[in-house]
Order: structure tokens, then C-alpha cells, then sequence
């Protein structure tokens, strides 16, 4: 393992300003996303659309630190032929691979996922080393209910699972991005999310430690604490005081970096709330934003598939990626968002 590659990875992931792109979504995924748009998810389609993201020069240059992948991505060439990892290079970004297989239903745990993904992991991880990816990421589910969801045994394997996920990427020098994601659905309070992801933080940190992970040299991509997405909504403030309370309980300072997922957040609220987290700092660890749907959404209503709207793309992922660079550093405001709209 090559120890001051993976803290130098590591730290150039949450560099002051930058943060990281979710552009990982799987088939299905991409396809919902793409229906919403009235656009056909054929491979053209999605490399178009990825290619002119990666292109954007200002927010690939000044705000996007690293890009997360899917295997069909990271493969994948431009219309002129440059592989789309050599654009993401060129622009002094990261390429990273999401490397799990999904969440699938969890046998004896009804209505909860187990992320699968584990076997010949080390094969692949080697494979995409050499396609270029310099880091990883695996993704946990965790639901909350009424019907007592979830349980202590669905997130013991989980955590289990990103442990030996994490153990294997740093074996071949990639950075892991471990993502244990407690989902917004529901009406619960933002005091239950916080049971919730105390729980599953504590739970993970102690399977990393027993899988002798080298925290220096990972990334965590947690849910902010937020309540339910049908409950009443928190301020950026409520939001951020809980946040900065749990993470301060629960992650090491060995840690590097915290990027926190959008998690269904609009693309506004998710800039908000990562601001007025930043502006609670400094804290131990850097912290960021590794967006999926809050950085691509308006890029994606603004293109629609269609080749002369490519530009009107780029400019709305520019500002999205400029915003969240501004929120970053606890410098973003709202009279910010509108003049550069
Ligand atoms: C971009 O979406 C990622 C892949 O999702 P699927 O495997 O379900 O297609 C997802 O893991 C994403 O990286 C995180 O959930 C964060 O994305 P959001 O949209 O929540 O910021």
C-alpha cells in the first residue's frame, strides 16, 4: 500500500474550494433522469451529455477536485476519440470509479438492502487502476421507518461490507470514498436522523478500525442530518448545528475529508445547508460536497439532448459547481446565487 499516495489522493479530493462530482448513476439511474427530460439513455446520449459536463473548463478547473464513474464511463471516448478519463485529467480532476453493484434486497431483513459487490473485487480494483481512477466509492442504503427500519443487523453487515470495500481499494492504492447513505425518505424528525447516522457512523468507524483500514487516506460521503423529506423542513442553520454536532462525535480526525451526498435536496437547499455547515468551521477535517442530483439537475433540464443546447448545459453546471465552491468555504449567499444566475 502506498501510504503518502493515498493521503496526497486523499487531500486533493477536499482541496479548499473544490469539491466532487457524482456522475456514477448506474443504467437504471441515468435512464430515470433521462425519462425526466423526455431524452433517449442510449450510450451516445449518456457520453454526450458526460462529455460536455467534463468539458467545462471553469468548473472542472477551479471547483471539481475529482469525478466518480461508472464502469461503462470510465471506458468510454469522446466524440473526437480522447478517452473521457484523459478530459477529466487534462482539467487537473481526479477520476474515481463507483465500484459497488447496488443495493439489492437483504435476505431475512424485509424492506432493507445489503450492498453487493465484494467478489473479485481486488481484480477489478486493478483493472480500473489502470484505467485511471485514482479513488472508489461504495455506497450504503439505510432506510428509516415506522415499522422499526432499520435494524441493527442490516447496518452491522453493511458497515462490514464498506470496511472490506475500503480495505480492498487502499490494497491497490486507491483512495475509498466510504458512503453509508440514511435515506430522506419518510416523515421523521431530524432528532431520529440523528440517532440513526450516530449509529451507523460509530458502527462503520469501528469496522474500519477492525479491518485496519488507513483512515488518513479515505473519504467519507455521509447524508447530511436533515428530517424527512415530508416532514417539516430545517433551516440551514438547524441543519448545520446537528451536522457539525454528530460529525464532531463520530469521525475521527485522522479522516481527511468529509463530502456529503445531496441526497434528494434540492440543488439550492443542498448549496445552502453545505454553507452554513462551513460556516460553523473550521473543523477537524476538510468538508465538502460530493453532489450527484444537486450539481446535474438544472445541466440537465438545460440540455435536453440537444446538441446546440450543449452549451446552455455547461454554463448551468458552471454555476452549480461555482455555488457549491462559494458554499465550501462558507462563502456563498443568496444574493451570490442570483447575480451569477
Ligand atoms: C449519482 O448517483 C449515484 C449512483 O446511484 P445509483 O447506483 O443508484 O445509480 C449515487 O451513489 C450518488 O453518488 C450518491 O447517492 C450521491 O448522489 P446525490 O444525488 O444523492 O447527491
Amino acid at each position: 500500500m502506498n501510504r503518502d499516495q493515498l493521503v496526497r489522493i486523499a487531500h486533493a479530493m477536499v482541496a479548499p474550494g473544490k469539491g466532487i462530482l457524482a456522475a456514477d448513476e448506474s443504467s437504471s439511474t441515468i435512464k430515470k433522469r433521462f425519462d425526466a427530460i423526455h431524452v433517449e439513455s442510449t450510450a451516445d446520449n449518456r457520453r454526450d451529455y458526460r462529455e460536455f459536463m467534463f468539458r467545462s473548463a471553469e468548473a472542472m478547473r477551479e471547483h471539481i477536485s475529482g469525478v466518480i464513474l461508472y464502469d461503462e464511463t470510465i471506458r468510454q471516448h469522446a466524440k473526437d476519440g480522447t478517452p473521457l478519463v484523459r478530459i477529466i485529467e487534462e482539467m487537473g480532476s481526479i477520476p474515481g470509479i463507483k465500484v459497488d453493484e447496488g443495493a439489492k434486497p437483504m435476505p431475512n431483513f424485509p424492506g432493507e438492502t445489503i450492498t453487493e459487490g465484494l467478489d473479485g473485487l481486488p481484480k477489478r480494483m486493478k483493472e480500473y487502476y489502470d484505467l485511471g481512477a485514482r479513488f472508489a466509492k461504495w455506497r450504503a442504503v439505510i432506510v428509516i421507518d415506522k415499522d422499526g427500519r432499520p435494524t441493527e443487523g442490516s447496518i452491522r453487515a453493511n458497515m462490514e461490507a464498506l470496511a472490506r470495500y475500503a480495505a480492498i481499494c487502499q490494497q491497490a492504492d486507491i483512495v475509498p470514498i466510504v458512503e453509508p447513505e440514511v435515506l430522506m425518505d419518510g416523515a421523521h424528525t431530524i432528532e431520529r436522523n440523528y440517532e440513526v447516522t450516530r449509529f451507523v457512523l460509530n458502527t462503520l468507524y469501528a469496522s474500519l478500525y477492525q479491518h485496519r483500514v488507513f483512515l488518513e487516506g479515505t473519504i467519507l460521503k455521509p447524508n447530511m442530518v436533515i428530517p424527512g423529506e415530508d416532514a417539516a423542513k430545517a433551516s440551514p442553520d438547524e441543519v448545520a448545528a446537528w451536522t457539525v454536532k454528530l460529525f464532531r462525535n463520530c469521525v475521527p480526525v485522522a479522516v481527511p475529508g468529509i463530502a456529503f451526498l445531496s441526497g434528494g435536496q434540492s440543488d439550492v437547499e443542498a448549496t445552502a445547508n453545505l454553507d452554513a455547515i462551513a460556516k460553523l468551521g473550521p473543523q477537524p477535517w476538510s468538508i465538502t460536497f460530493s453532489y450527484g442530483r444537486a450539481l446535474q439537475a438544472a445541466a440537465q433540464h438545460a440540455w435536453s439532448g440537444k446538441r446546440e443546447q450543449e452549451a446552455a448545459g455547461q454554463t448551468a453546471f458552471t454555476h452549480r459547481a461555482r455555488m457549491n465552491g462559494l458554499a465550501m468555504l462558507g462563502q456563498w449567499t443568496d444574493a451570490r446565487e442570483q447575480a451569477a444566475a
